[in-house]
Protein backbone atom coordinates (compact mmCIF):
# COMPACT_ATOMS: atom_id res chain seq x y z
CA UNK A 1 0.00 0.00 0.00
CA UNK A 2 1.50 3.48 -1.02
CA UNK A 3 2.17 5.79 2.06
CA UNK A 4 1.09 8.86 2.56
CA UNK A 5 3.90 11.40 2.14
CA UNK A 6 4.79 14.96 2.58
CA UNK A 7 8.00 16.90 2.42
CA UNK A 8 8.28 16.54 6.13
CA UNK A 9 8.55 12.71 5.84
CA UNK A 10 11.63 11.47 5.56
CA UNK A 11 11.18 8.69 3.33
CA UNK A 12 13.91 5.79 3.35
CA UNK A 13 14.65 5.23 0.07
CA UNK A 14 16.85 2.31 -0.49
CA UNK A 15 19.12 2.18 -3.87
CA UNK A 16 23.04 0.99 -3.76
CA UNK A 17 24.92 2.72 -0.68
CA UNK A 18 26.71 5.78 -1.40
CA UNK A 19 30.62 4.46 -0.54
CA UNK A 20 32.26 8.52 -0.79
CA UNK A 21 34.69 9.86 -2.63
CA UNK A 22 37.79 7.66 -4.41
CA UNK A 23 39.88 10.53 -5.22
CA UNK A 24 43.06 11.29 -3.61
CA UNK A 25 41.76 9.33 -0.41
CA UNK A 26 43.21 6.53 0.76
CA UNK A 27 40.64 3.37 -0.22
CA UNK A 28 42.82 0.47 1.89
CA UNK A 29 41.93 1.99 4.90
CA UNK A 30 38.33 2.16 4.40
CA UNK A 31 35.53 -0.78 4.81
CA UNK A 32 34.21 -2.07 1.43
CA UNK A 33 30.74 -2.82 3.09
CA UNK A 34 27.71 -0.88 3.74
CA UNK A 35 24.47 -1.97 5.88
CA UNK A 36 20.91 0.02 6.31
CA UNK A 37 19.21 0.39 9.60
CA UNK A 38 15.51 1.53 9.44
CA UNK A 39 16.01 2.78 12.98
CA UNK A 40 19.46 4.89 12.08
CA UNK A 41 16.81 6.21 8.99
CA UNK A 42 15.02 7.69 11.74
CA UNK A 43 17.08 8.60 13.70
CA UNK A 44 19.50 10.44 11.11
CA UNK A 45 20.72 9.04 8.20
CA UNK A 46 19.46 5.18 7.28
CA UNK A 47 23.11 3.88 6.02
CA UNK A 48 25.47 2.78 8.27
CA UNK A 49 29.35 2.61 6.59
CA UNK A 50 31.47 2.24 4.91
CA UNK A 51 34.20 3.28 8.10
CA UNK A 52 38.12 4.50 8.13
CA UNK A 53 40.05 2.22 10.87
CA UNK A 54 43.23 3.33 9.81
CA UNK A 55 46.39 3.25 11.88
CA UNK A 56 45.00 6.25 14.93
CA UNK A 57 41.20 4.11 14.68
CA UNK A 58 43.05 0.76 15.28
CA UNK A 59 45.11 2.55 18.16
CA UNK A 60 42.45 4.43 19.75
CA UNK A 61 39.81 1.07 19.60
CA UNK A 62 42.79 -1.20 21.11
CA UNK A 63 43.85 1.00 23.60
CA UNK A 64 40.08 2.15 24.66
CA UNK A 65 38.71 -1.59 24.98
CA UNK A 66 42.43 -1.89 27.29
CA UNK A 67 41.19 1.20 29.36
CA UNK A 68 37.51 -0.72 29.97
CA UNK A 69 38.81 -4.23 30.39
CA UNK A 70 41.25 -2.94 32.57
CA UNK A 71 38.95 -1.09 34.81
CA UNK A 72 36.38 -4.13 34.11
CA UNK A 73 38.50 -6.42 35.54
CA UNK A 74 39.63 -4.44 38.64
CA UNK A 75 35.45 -4.36 39.43
CA UNK A 76 35.31 -8.19 38.26
CA UNK A 77 37.83 -8.56 41.58
CA UNK A 78 36.06 -6.32 43.69
CA UNK A 79 33.42 -8.25 43.41
CA UNK A 80 34.80 -11.10 44.33
CA UNK A 81 33.94 -12.93 40.84
CA UNK A 82 30.69 -12.85 42.09
CA UNK A 83 28.29 -11.60 38.51
CA UNK A 84 25.43 -11.23 40.81
CA UNK A 85 27.36 -8.61 43.10
CA UNK A 86 29.42 -7.38 40.03
CA UNK A 87 26.00 -6.26 38.49
CA UNK A 88 24.70 -4.90 41.99
CA UNK A 89 27.99 -3.07 42.56
CA UNK A 90 28.79 -1.90 38.83
CA UNK A 91 27.95 1.78 40.01
CA UNK A 92 29.35 2.61 43.12
CA UNK A 93 32.73 0.30 42.31
CA UNK A 94 36.00 2.79 41.76
CA UNK A 95 39.25 2.22 40.83
CA UNK A 96 40.98 4.52 42.51
CA UNK A 97 44.41 6.37 41.46
CA UNK A 98 47.47 5.85 44.58
CA UNK A 99 47.87 7.61 47.57
CA UNK A 100 49.68 11.00 47.82
CA UNK A 101 52.82 9.32 49.07
CA UNK A 102 53.19 7.36 45.85
CA UNK A 103 53.46 11.35 44.39
CA UNK A 104 54.09 11.16 40.51
CA UNK A 105 55.68 7.50 40.81
CA UNK A 106 54.69 4.25 40.02
CA UNK A 107 52.62 2.12 42.89
CA UNK A 108 51.62 -1.45 43.50
CA UNK A 109 49.80 -2.79 41.16
CA UNK A 110 46.46 -2.60 43.95
CA UNK A 111 47.44 0.51 45.69
CA UNK A 112 46.86 3.00 42.37
CA UNK A 113 49.38 0.89 39.81
CA UNK A 114 46.35 -0.75 38.00
CA UNK A 115 44.79 3.05 37.76
CA UNK A 116 48.15 4.40 36.77
CA UNK A 117 47.92 1.97 33.66
CA UNK A 118 44.09 2.31 32.99
CA UNK A 119 44.94 6.09 32.55
CA UNK A 120 47.83 5.21 29.91
CA UNK A 121 45.49 3.51 27.89
CA UNK A 122 42.65 6.07 28.33
CA UNK A 123 45.45 8.81 27.68
CA UNK A 124 46.48 6.97 24.11
CA UNK A 125 43.29 6.29 23.13
CA UNK A 126 41.93 9.65 23.49
CA UNK A 127 44.95 11.56 21.77
CA UNK A 128 44.55 9.10 19.01
CA UNK A 129 40.85 9.67 18.48
CA UNK A 130 41.79 13.39 18.28
CA UNK A 131 44.39 12.79 15.56
CA UNK A 132 41.74 10.26 13.54
CA UNK A 133 39.68 13.72 13.27
CA UNK A 134 41.92 15.37 12.22
CA UNK A 135 43.07 13.26 9.57
CA UNK A 136 39.84 12.50 8.69
CA UNK A 137 38.44 16.17 8.41
CA UNK A 138 41.55 16.92 6.08
CA UNK A 139 40.89 14.05 3.76
CA UNK A 140 37.46 15.12 3.34
CA UNK A 141 38.88 18.90 2.51
CA UNK A 142 37.08 20.16 5.72
CA UNK A 143 38.21 22.84 8.03
CA UNK A 144 39.39 21.51 11.59
CA UNK A 145 36.72 22.95 13.82
CA UNK A 146 35.49 19.37 15.47
CA UNK A 147 39.22 18.86 16.17
CA UNK A 148 39.57 21.93 17.62
CA UNK A 149 36.21 21.84 19.83
CA UNK A 150 37.43 18.14 20.98
CA UNK A 151 40.81 19.74 21.68
CA UNK A 152 39.02 22.09 24.06
CA UNK A 153 37.13 18.86 25.83
CA UNK A 154 40.56 17.25 26.10
CA UNK A 155 42.27 20.33 27.47
CA UNK A 156 39.99 19.42 30.58
CA UNK A 157 40.64 15.67 30.57
CA UNK A 158 43.87 16.29 30.79
CA UNK A 159 44.14 19.19 33.32
CA UNK A 160 41.64 16.50 35.69
CA UNK A 161 43.87 13.53 35.17
CA UNK A 162 47.19 14.78 33.72
CA UNK A 163 48.59 18.42 34.20
CA UNK A 164 46.74 19.41 37.58
CA UNK A 165 47.99 15.75 39.09
CA UNK A 166 52.06 16.97 37.97
CA UNK A 167 52.07 20.91 39.00
CA UNK A 168 50.30 19.07 42.74
CA UNK A 169 53.22 16.07 42.40
CA UNK A 170 51.14 13.30 43.15
CA UNK A 171 48.59 11.24 41.21
CA UNK A 172 46.31 10.81 44.32
CA UNK A 173 44.64 14.20 42.72
CA UNK A 174 43.52 12.43 39.69
CA UNK A 175 39.87 11.75 39.05
CA UNK A 176 39.06 7.97 39.90
CA UNK A 177 37.08 5.59 38.08
CA UNK A 178 33.90 5.09 38.41
CA UNK A 179 30.41 6.13 38.42
CA UNK A 180 29.71 7.48 41.43
CA UNK A 181 33.03 7.86 42.98
CA UNK A 182 34.01 10.11 40.24
CA UNK A 183 31.13 12.19 41.59
CA UNK A 184 32.17 11.81 44.84
CA UNK A 185 35.63 13.08 43.83
CA UNK A 186 33.53 16.23 42.06
CA UNK A 187 31.71 17.34 45.56
CA UNK A 188 35.09 16.44 47.64
CA UNK A 189 37.14 18.41 44.84
CA UNK A 190 34.23 21.60 45.80
CA UNK A 191 34.79 21.44 49.55
CA UNK A 192 38.20 21.20 50.22
CA UNK A 193 38.96 24.08 48.05
CA UNK A 194 36.26 26.20 49.31
CA UNK A 195 33.74 26.07 47.45
CA UNK A 196 33.75 25.71 43.62
CA UNK A 197 30.73 28.35 43.28
CA UNK A 198 33.52 31.30 44.20
CA UNK A 199 36.04 30.33 41.45
CA UNK A 200 35.03 32.82 38.78
CA UNK A 201 36.09 29.96 36.12
CA UNK A 202 33.36 27.90 37.20
CA UNK A 203 31.09 30.31 36.62
CA UNK A 204 32.23 31.09 33.46
CA UNK A 205 31.75 27.64 32.35
CA UNK A 206 28.56 27.10 33.36
CA UNK A 207 27.53 30.49 31.81
CA UNK A 208 28.44 28.60 28.33
CA UNK A 209 27.26 25.09 29.64
CA UNK A 210 23.67 27.02 29.84
CA UNK A 211 24.98 28.97 27.01
CA UNK A 212 25.22 26.06 25.03
CA UNK A 213 22.05 24.67 25.83
CA UNK A 214 19.61 27.85 25.18
CA UNK A 215 21.49 28.49 21.79
CA UNK A 216 20.91 24.98 20.66
CA UNK A 217 17.22 25.34 21.46
CA UNK A 218 16.80 28.27 19.90
CA UNK A 219 18.62 27.31 16.56
CA UNK A 220 17.13 23.90 16.65
CA UNK A 221 13.83 25.22 16.95
CA UNK A 222 14.27 28.00 14.37
CA UNK A 223 15.51 26.08 11.54
CA UNK A 224 12.55 23.42 12.75
CA UNK A 225 10.17 26.39 12.65
CA UNK A 226 11.03 27.52 9.03
CA UNK A 227 11.94 23.55 7.27
CA UNK A 228 8.64 24.45 5.26
CA UNK A 229 10.41 26.74 3.66
CA UNK A 230 13.37 24.75 3.38
CA UNK A 231 15.18 26.19 6.12
CA UNK A 232 16.71 22.71 6.72
CA UNK A 233 18.69 23.24 3.73
CA UNK A 234 21.30 25.86 5.61
CA UNK A 235 24.38 25.38 3.58
CA UNK A 236 22.03 26.91 0.38
CA UNK A 237 20.31 29.59 2.79
CA UNK A 238 23.68 30.59 3.54
CA UNK A 239 24.88 31.02 0.08
CA UNK A 240 21.60 32.46 -1.40
CA UNK A 241 19.70 33.80 1.30
CA UNK A 242 16.09 32.55 0.93
CA UNK A 243 12.62 33.51 2.77
CA UNK A 244 13.66 30.78 5.11
CA UNK A 245 16.48 32.49 6.47
CA UNK A 246 14.72 36.07 6.07
CA UNK A 247 12.07 34.49 8.37
CA UNK A 248 14.21 33.23 10.89
CA UNK A 249 16.28 35.78 11.03
CA UNK A 250 13.16 38.56 11.31
CA UNK A 251 11.73 36.34 14.19
CA UNK A 252 14.19 36.80 16.66
CA UNK A 253 14.85 40.88 15.46
CA UNK A 254 11.01 41.33 16.01
CA UNK A 255 10.90 39.18 19.29
CA UNK A 256 14.40 40.37 20.84
CA UNK A 257 16.06 43.34 18.39
CA UNK A 258 18.39 41.02 17.30
CA UNK A 259 19.24 38.47 14.99
CA UNK A 260 22.57 36.36 14.25
CA UNK A 261 23.45 35.36 10.92
CA UNK A 262 22.66 32.19 9.03
CA UNK A 263 26.26 31.25 9.19
CA UNK A 264 27.02 32.92 12.35
CA UNK A 265 24.85 30.98 14.47
CA UNK A 266 27.07 28.13 13.91
CA UNK A 267 30.15 30.30 15.15
CA UNK A 268 28.39 31.31 17.99
CA UNK A 269 27.05 27.89 18.92
CA UNK A 270 31.03 26.62 18.40
CA UNK A 271 32.46 29.17 20.78
CA UNK A 272 29.70 28.81 24.07
CA UNK A 273 30.61 25.05 23.82
CA UNK A 274 34.64 24.91 23.41
CA UNK A 275 34.77 27.74 26.20
CA UNK A 276 32.59 25.77 28.35
CA UNK A 277 35.73 23.35 28.40
CA UNK A 278 38.28 26.06 27.95
CA UNK A 279 37.40 28.36 31.01
CA UNK A 280 36.49 24.88 32.98
CA UNK A 281 40.37 23.90 32.28
CA UNK A 282 41.58 26.98 33.46
CA UNK A 283 39.50 26.83 37.21
CA UNK A 284 40.26 23.18 38.01
CA UNK A 285 43.97 24.19 37.05
CA UNK A 286 44.05 27.48 39.53
CA UNK A 287 42.48 24.95 42.22
CA UNK A 288 45.28 24.20 44.59
CA UNK A 289 48.10 25.45 42.79
CA UNK A 290 47.48 29.07 42.76
CA UNK A 291 44.63 29.17 44.70
CA UNK A 292 43.79 27.00 48.02
CA UNK A 293 40.83 28.42 49.01
CA UNK A 294 37.88 30.14 46.43
CA UNK A 295 35.99 31.57 49.29
CA UNK A 296 39.05 33.14 50.87
CA UNK A 297 40.07 34.16 47.39
CA UNK A 298 36.46 35.37 46.97
CA UNK A 299 36.63 37.62 50.18
CA UNK A 300 39.80 39.18 49.39
CA UNK A 301 38.38 40.28 45.79
CA UNK A 302 35.32 41.66 46.68
CA UNK A 303 33.35 38.62 45.18
CA UNK A 304 31.81 37.39 48.77
CA UNK A 305 30.86 39.47 51.96
CA UNK A 306 33.48 39.78 55.05
CA UNK A 307 31.37 37.25 56.77
C1 LIG B 1 25.87 12.02 26.09
C2 LIG B 1 28.04 11.39 24.81
C3 LIG B 1 28.15 9.86 25.17
C4 LIG B 1 29.07 9.59 26.33
C5 LIG B 1 28.71 8.93 27.46
C6 LIG B 1 29.71 8.68 28.59
C7 LIG B 1 31.99 6.12 29.97
C8 LIG B 1 32.47 5.79 31.36
C9 LIG B 1 32.69 4.01 33.09
C10 LIG B 1 34.56 2.35 32.85
C11 LIG B 1 27.57 13.79 27.81
C12 LIG B 1 30.33 7.27 28.47
C13 LIG B 1 30.93 6.90 29.81
C14 LIG B 1 32.73 5.51 28.84
C15 LIG B 1 32.38 4.30 31.63
C16 LIG B 1 33.63 3.26 33.61
C17 LIG B 1 33.82 3.30 35.08
C18 LIG B 1 28.10 13.00 26.65
C19 LIG B 1 27.35 12.19 25.89
C20 LIG B 1 27.33 8.40 27.67
N1 LIG B 1 32.83 12.00 33.26
N2 LIG B 1 29.89 13.61 35.58
C21 LIG B 1 28.61 11.31 33.85
C22 LIG B 1 32.71 10.98 32.35
C23 LIG B 1 33.96 14.32 35.00
C24 LIG B 1 29.88 14.67 36.48
C25 LIG B 1 28.00 10.26 32.98
C26 LIG B 1 33.94 10.83 31.62
C27 LIG B 1 34.63 15.24 35.92
C28 LIG B 1 28.56 14.86 37.01
C29 LIG B 1 29.19 9.42 32.58
C30 LIG B 1 34.82 11.81 32.12
C31 LIG B 1 33.51 15.97 36.58
C32 LIG B 1 27.78 13.90 36.33
C33 LIG B 1 30.34 10.37 32.78
C34 LIG B 1 34.09 12.55 33.17
C35 LIG B 1 32.32 15.16 36.25
C36 LIG B 1 28.61 13.18 35.47
C37 LIG B 1 27.20 10.82 31.82
C38 LIG B 1 36.21 12.10 31.70
C39 LIG B 1 33.38 17.43 36.33
C40 LIG B 1 26.47 13.33 36.21
C41 LIG B 1 28.09 11.69 30.91
C42 LIG B 1 36.99 11.13 30.94
C43 LIG B 1 33.24 17.75 34.89
C44 LIG B 1 26.49 12.24 35.13
C45 LIG B 1 26.57 9.14 37.26
C46 LIG B 1 27.39 12.31 29.70
C47 LIG B 1 26.03 10.95 35.77
C48 LIG B 1 27.94 12.18 34.71
C49 LIG B 1 31.56 10.19 32.18
C50 LIG B 1 34.61 13.56 34.00
C51 LIG B 1 31.06 15.41 36.81
C52 LIG B 1 29.41 8.16 33.33
C53 LIG B 1 34.14 9.76 30.56
C54 LIG B 1 35.66 14.63 36.75
C55 LIG B 1 28.19 15.88 38.05
N3 LIG B 1 29.98 11.40 33.63
N4 LIG B 1 32.64 14.22 35.27
O1 LIG B 1 26.31 12.03 29.37
O2 LIG B 1 24.96 10.49 35.59
O3 LIG B 1 28.16 13.23 29.05
O4 LIG B 1 26.94 10.33 36.62
O5 LIG B 1 36.76 13.14 31.95
O6 LIG B 1 25.45 13.65 36.85
MG1 LIG B 1 31.36 12.71 34.55
C1 LIG C 1 34.69 16.06 31.52
C2 LIG C 1 35.60 16.88 29.24
C3 LIG C 1 36.50 15.66 29.16
C4 LIG C 1 35.87 14.54 28.46
C5 LIG C 1 36.41 13.90 27.40
C6 LIG C 1 35.62 12.77 26.88
C7 LIG C 1 35.40 9.11 26.97
C8 LIG C 1 34.23 8.22 26.71
C9 LIG C 1 33.17 6.53 25.32
C10 LIG C 1 31.73 7.57 23.57
C11 LIG C 1 32.23 17.65 30.91
C12 LIG C 1 36.35 11.45 26.97
C13 LIG C 1 35.31 10.42 26.71
C14 LIG C 1 36.62 8.50 27.51
C15 LIG C 1 34.24 7.59 25.37
C16 LIG C 1 32.05 6.53 24.58
C17 LIG C 1 31.06 5.46 24.80
C18 LIG C 1 33.40 17.59 30.02
C19 LIG C 1 34.50 16.85 30.26
C20 LIG C 1 37.68 14.28 26.74
N1 LIG C 1 28.52 22.70 38.49
N2 LIG C 1 32.25 21.23 38.91
C21 LIG C 1 31.85 21.88 35.88
C22 LIG C 1 27.85 22.98 37.31
C23 LIG C 1 29.13 22.21 41.46
C24 LIG C 1 32.91 20.71 40.01
C25 LIG C 1 31.64 22.09 34.45
C26 LIG C 1 26.50 23.37 37.61
C27 LIG C 1 29.38 22.12 42.91
C28 LIG C 1 34.23 20.22 39.60
C29 LIG C 1 30.27 22.69 34.36
C30 LIG C 1 26.36 23.33 39.00
C31 LIG C 1 30.49 21.13 42.96
C32 LIG C 1 34.28 20.50 38.23
C33 LIG C 1 29.75 22.59 35.73
C34 LIG C 1 27.63 22.89 39.54
C35 LIG C 1 31.09 21.22 41.62
C36 LIG C 1 33.07 21.09 37.85
C37 LIG C 1 31.91 20.90 33.59
C38 LIG C 1 25.17 23.64 39.82
C39 LIG C 1 30.16 19.75 43.36
C40 LIG C 1 35.09 20.36 37.06
C41 LIG C 1 31.80 21.19 32.12
C42 LIG C 1 23.97 24.25 39.23
C43 LIG C 1 29.32 19.60 44.56
C44 LIG C 1 34.35 21.04 35.89
C45 LIG C 1 35.67 24.44 36.48
C46 LIG C 1 31.87 19.99 31.23
C47 LIG C 1 35.03 22.34 35.57
C48 LIG C 1 32.98 21.36 36.47
C49 LIG C 1 28.42 22.92 36.04
C50 LIG C 1 27.96 22.73 40.88
C51 LIG C 1 32.35 20.69 41.29
C52 LIG C 1 30.04 23.98 33.68
C53 LIG C 1 25.54 23.75 36.52
C54 LIG C 1 29.59 23.37 43.58
C55 LIG C 1 35.26 19.63 40.48
N3 LIG C 1 30.71 22.15 36.61
N4 LIG C 1 30.19 21.79 40.73
O1 LIG C 1 31.63 20.10 30.05
O2 LIG C 1 35.52 22.59 34.53
O3 LIG C 1 32.25 18.79 31.73
O4 LIG C 1 35.07 23.22 36.62
O5 LIG C 1 25.13 23.41 41.01
O6 LIG C 1 36.19 19.81 36.94
MG1 LIG C 1 30.45 22.10 38.70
Amino acid sequence: MAEYQNIFTQVQVRGAPEMGMTEEVELSNRTTGASFSNLAGWLGNAQLGPVYLGTMGVISLIAGVAWFVTVGLWYWNLAGYNPAVFLRDLFWFSLEPPAEEYGLGFAPLAEGGVWIIASFFLLVSVCAWWVRTYLRAQALGMGKHVSWAFASAIWLFLVLGLFRPILMGSWSHAVPYGIFSHLDWTNNFSLQYGNLFYNPFHALSIVFLYGSALLFAMHGATILAVSRFGGDRELEQIADRGTASERAALFWRWTMGFNATMEGIHRWAWWFAVLVTLTGGIGILLTGTVVDNWYVWAQEHGYAPLD
